[in-house]
């Protein structure tokens, strides 16, 4: 997954605050009743979004993905990239504590699903591509979608050995993907890529941008024929393709995402990256708010995303992932699944309240006033006032 993050961060401190284009559970409810809201999204979309705290910002106040780091080769150079171990202080995509293997891996995918009730994602999104470390890869996904059926699989990529798993990733059950496109001109991608490894051979310069434009492209298209939710993941990098992502935005659009997710860069020297020994400065919050208000309408925009660790455990707000270090795990992994669908049942119940909420709401009264009122509400979420301001 993509880098970025820290003094460009941008964090989201009212999480459940409406913006454009935000879909709460009250949008997916009165889609199934055949709403024509904008937001309105066909039921087997609903069902596969509504306990994906990516793919959908309600979500994320109620479920928890984790990451497992056991992927850790790449077949491309990023300048914005430097993958690290024993990072335990930076939060930011790609840093690691440890790698692991698959079969520490599916302990760990145990302990945490039996503790953390909320966990409905396990993901590997670095270091590393986990397309191309392939092997490792299936290895992780197969037994813990044995053991843990009920958790939804989902891995990201840079795309350029993707189209050779598609069929797999099918196979494997892997409902969600993200492929990090940062480009769909090549000539912008050789100030991104200095290189990529394709077919056995080192690819420089323009013909290394081609052929990762190319096989994004194929990729993209593949999944969305299968049906496989795609989001898209940009790195904005002011300068270089901060203007240039209206264009992806359009491209992937028209070949099958289903959201949009623009992040900023994260550059700084001590990162030890291209960009950060060279001065590529990192976008202002403004900037990056604002390309967002740019692309919304054509897909819909990710605005909750928290620029995970490779590591990452919890809720996107509450990384847990120094109570599961390896020394940590129990010798024999066991899933205790109870707590889990008792957790998911008290979430269906709270959306159901919602919902019933949301149609019994009367006309608002309104009685005719020259006087403007500015009115402060809190809320967790759900369009509900259910927050007080301590
Ligand atoms: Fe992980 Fe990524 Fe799957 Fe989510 S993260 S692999 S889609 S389960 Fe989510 Fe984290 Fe943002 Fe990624 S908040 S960095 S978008
Ligand atoms: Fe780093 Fe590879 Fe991901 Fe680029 S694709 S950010 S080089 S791990």
């Amino acid at each position: 997954m993509s880098r970025g993050m820290s003094k460009c961060r941008i964090t989201n401190t009212a999480p459940a605050a409406r913006e454009p284009g935000a879909t709460t559970f009250g949008d997916y409810a009165s889609s199934s009743r055949g709403s024509s809201e904008p937001n309105a999204m066909a039921p087997a979309i609903i069902e596969k979004i509504k306990d994906h705290p990516c793919f959908s910002r309600e979500a994320h106040l109620y479920f928890a993905r984790m990451h497992l780091a056991v992927a850790p080769a790449c077949n491309i150079q990023c300048n914005y990239c430097n993958r690290k171990y024993d990072c335990a202080n930076e939060s930011r995509p790609g840093v690691a504590s440890h790698r692991l293997t698959p079969d520490q891996a599916l302990r760990r995918a145990m302990a945490v699903a039996s503790e953390v009730p909320q966990l409905s994602v396990v993901g590997i999104a670095g270091p590393g591509d986990a397309c191309y470390d392939w092997r490792k890869t299936k290895a992780t996904l197969i037994p813990i979608a044995r053991k843990i059926p009920d958790v939804k699989l989902c891995i990201s990529t840079n795309g350029l050995a993707l189209p050779e798993h598609v069929d797999e990733l099918v196979d494997m059950n892997v409902g969600h993907v993200t492929i990090t496109i940062n480009m769909v001109d090549p000539k912008i991608g050789t100030k991104i890529y200095p290189w990529i490894f394709y077919d056995g051979r080192r690819y420089n310069g323009i013909d290394a941008s081609r052929i990762l434009h190319e096989r994004q492209m194929l990729g993209l298209e593949m999944l969305a024929e299968r049906g496989i939710l795609i989001k898209v993941n940009s790195v904005m990098i002011p300068g270089v393709n901060d203007e240039h992502l209206i264009d992806v935005n359009k491209w992937v659009k028209d070949r099958g995402a289903f959201m949009h997710n623009v992040m900023p860069l994260i550059s700084e020297p001590s990162h030890g990256t291209f960009y950060g020994l060279n001065g590529q400065r990192c976008p202002a919050p403004s900037e990056l708010i604002a390309l967002r208000d740019r692309l919304e309408g054509n897909t819909k925009v990710m605005r909750h995303c928290r620029q995970c660790r490779a590591d990452a455990v919890g809720l996107l707000s509450d990384d847990r992932a120094h109570e599961f270090t390896i020394s940590q795990l129990p010798a024999e992994a066991t899933n205790d699944s109870d707590k889990r669908h008792a957790y998911r049942k008290l979430i269906e119940r709270e959306r159901r309240g919602q919902t019933l909420d949301a149609r019994d709401e009367a006309t608002p009264v309104s009685a005719p006033s020259d006087e403007l009122f500015l009115i402060a509400v809190t809320t967790k979420g759900g369009g509900r006032v259910n927050e007080h301001f301590g």
